[in-house]
């Protein structure tokens, strides 16, 4: 997984614009804008190429190095209880560059048709991994909220109790997925990685990934980035990741390009 942030450096994002509950005008441009931080922004690497495919890797101040992506979801109502369908937004962007002032931005072009929508942030380390922190209970790392999308500029559907109540279901929603998440990963963990091998195959995961551990330390000692805060939790990365450059070092990270799933793309 690579190196956990501390718990003093959790990231964490608030939407500027448009704020929870906001109405805005169909079909028109309009900014995205999410103030983040401690996530050392604009690190990213091609999405087609490299994606999951090198562990988290933080900064001298113990950050994430890593960028964010902006969603967004269309609702039947703001007040909507049935979960969404994961593959079915209607914007998404990789928010590729440096923040200006801890703040990101994205246009999205020519707007949305009204309805209603949720909006969320997907704050990753380079390689599009969800940012992986010290502790499993923790506030969300993300942000979420809720929009109207209007002809008139009236707010469609809920009150405004029922857009509240609509935030305070994100809320316990994040939860739950924190939580659902810590779980698996605890399974996963009680599994184990070899149980099932034979003694012939489990020895040479062992020497495997030590091989990918001793790589991975002195990647971290080339780049300088473990620091006292984050000694903690330091992972290796699987062997057949080892050759993978990690995406700290400019020279070997990809640039993302129009073609990657880490770009704008609208469906
Ligand atoms: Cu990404």
């Amino acid at each position: 997984m690579g190196i956990i942030a501390a718990t003093t450096n959790m990231p964490s994002s608030k939407f500027v614009s448009p704020k929870n509950g906001d109405t805005i005008p169909a079909n028109t441009n309009f900014t995205i804008q999410m103030a983040i931080q401690h996530l050392e922004t604009g690190h990213f690497t091609n999405a087609n190429e490299n994606y999951f495919a090198a562990p988290q890797v933080v900064n001298s101040a113990g950050d994430i190095q890593g960028h964010s992506h902006v969603v967004i979801d269309p609702l039947t109502s703001l007040d909507q209880t049935t979960p969404t369908d994961p593959t079915k937004f209607v914007f998404f962007k990789g928010l590729n560059d440096v923040a200006q002032n801890g703040v990101l931005s994205a246009v999205v072009d020519g707007g949305l048709p009204a309805g209603a929508y949720r909006l969320a942030s997907i704050n990753t380390a380079a390689n599009h991994q969800p940012a992986l922190v010290a502790i499993a209970q923790h506030g969300a790392l993300d942000d979420m909220i809720y929009f109207t999308v209007s002809d008139n500029g009236a707010a469609a559907g809920a009150s405004g109790a029922g857009a509240a109540g609509a935030a305070s279901s994100a809320a316990s929603a994040s939860t739950a997925a924190s939580s659902a998440a810590a779980t698996a990963a605890a399974g996963r963990g009680s599994r184990g990685g070899v149980s099932a091998a034979s003694a012939r195959s489990a020895h040479r995961a062992v020497l495997a990934g030590l091989r990918a551990a001793r790589i991975f330390r002195e990647r971290e000692r080339r780049l300088h980035i473990v620091s006292t805060t984050n000694h903690a939790s330091v992972l290796t990365a699987p062997a057949k990741h080892s050759q993978i450059p990690i995406a700290a070092d400019p020279s070997t990270s990809s640039p993302s390009t129009a073609s990657s799933p880490c770009t704008t793309r609208s469906s």
